[in-house]
């Protein structure tokens, strides 16, 4: 049984982060539901995120999306979240919702298309050093949707020749993450379909470079915690955006799903040093809460990550060990469903105490009329969303 003492250390610098546009007005392609209190800018947004952390204490960044979040003066931004205690984390480019783009953005094959997909990405760089960031989180919706309507290895080509120049941009310890996505908007192909497509890319392109992995973005019974362990054993685990799905890219509350999937994902994460400070691992939220209040939703979804990492934290890895080396599959298993069945939120409480939070975040936010009191002040102006 991992040291107390160490879990607990674990569990009270744990750093997870909320992303900008979970806080603002989202929807499907049927409906977007507008909801009270929402925010109405980056600033308001930032206020938002330091409001998570107020409440659980390990929420201390929130990610940005441009232009989504775009502001005359991103250092002013950062100089804004740091009054509140948080800082800005990575930044989400957009090259999925312009109209040059319906043909793919770096992948399309007009090459003046592909210029000014390239623009922003680098524009995007200019704002991580504006902020601060080390992070540049790389989402590309290129694909296509029909068989021949173009060269699957041309629009390789074209990828490798923007990460190229976007690598080439960064500077200090900025890193770019390459999320990939099994499908949606794309139908027939997409041009980062999985993980072996980004890890590829990652490797030509050298060590600032890794795999961003979204729990939402696989198969379904895609075995997650097998890539999670072979990224992070080779040093290309860059970092995650949790969520759920039940479906498809639901984007629903990490761990409201499957919370066993995710303490096997967070296990594998604590084997393999992931957990560590020094790891580069990089714990984001990508979520989005058409129906429910979102402040909360996310205080929530933190405290789910929080439950999983406890629970990974609590398996025995010797014994774990010792019983793969013998050969003991049901005493091994056992370790890891020991670990999973145990009730942690005693531990979270007190860790919560002992940092001066209120042991029961969810309760304690309710309690607070924080949310009536957003609804009631943020009256006019146009409440952010993504447009879709
Ligand atoms: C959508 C995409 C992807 C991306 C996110 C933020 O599926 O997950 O990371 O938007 O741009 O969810
Ligand atoms: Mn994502
Ligand atoms: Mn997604």
């Amino acid at each position: 049984m991992a040291d107390s003492q160490a879990v607990r250390a674990a569990l009270r610098t744990q750093h997870i982060e909320t992303p900008s546009w979970a806080y603002g007005n989202s929807g499907t392609r049927f409906k977007v539901f507008a909801q009270e209190g929402v925010p109405r800018n980056a600033y308001e947004k930032v206020d938002d995120a330091a409001t998570v952390h107020r409440f659980t204490g390990v929420a201390p960044s929130v990610a940005l999306h441009i232009p989504w979040d775009k502001v005359d003066d991103y250092a002013a931004l950062a100089a804004h979240a740091r009054d509140r205690g948080i800082s800005l984390g990575a930044i989400n480019p957009n090259v999925f919702q312009e109209d040059e783009y319906r043909l793919g953005s770096v992948c399309n094959p007009d090459s003046a298309v592909r210029r000014k997909a390239l623009t922003h990405l680098l524009e995007c760089v200019d704002i991580m050093d504006a902020t601060g960031s080390r992070d540049l989180s790389l989402w590309f919706a290129d694909g296509t949707n029909y068989p021949g309507q173009d060269s699957i290895t041309a629009r390789q080509d074209r990828l490798s020749e923007a990460l190229r120049d976007v690598y080439a941009r960064l500077t200090g310890d900025q890193r770019m993450l390459l999320e990939y996505k099994l499908f949606e908007p794309a139908f027939y192909s997409t041009d980062v379909p999985d993980w072996g497509t980004s890890y590829a890319h990652c490797v030509d392109l050298g060590p600032r470079a890794r795999v961003l992995v979204d729990t939402g973005h696989h198969a379904p019974g895609t075995n997650i915690e097998f890539i999670v362990a072979f990224l992070l054993y080779r040093a290309r685990l860059g970092g995650f955006h949790f969520n759920s799905r039940f479906y498809a890219d639901d984007d629903l509350m990490v761990g409201s799903a499957d919370p066993f999937q995710l303490f096997r994902i967070m296990t594998e994460v604590v084997l393999g040093g992931g957990l560590s400070q020094t790891s580069g691992v990089a714990f984001m939220l990508d979520q989005c809460h058409n129906i429910e209040p979102k402040i909360p939703a996310l205080i929530r979804s933190v405290l789910n990550v929080q439950d999983a990492t406890a629970k990974a934290l609590l398996v025995d890895a010797d014994a774990l060990r010792q019983s793969q080396v013998d050969g003991d599959v049901l005493g091994a298993n056992a370790v890891l469903m020991d670990a999973f069945n145990t009730d942690v939120r005693p531990l979270l409480a007190s860790v919560r105490e002992d940092m001066g939070i209120d042991p029961d975040p969810v309760g304690a936010y309710r309690r607070s009329g924080h949310q009536e009191k957003i609804a009631a002040e943020r009256v006019g102006g146009s409440a952010a969303g993504w447009g879709a």
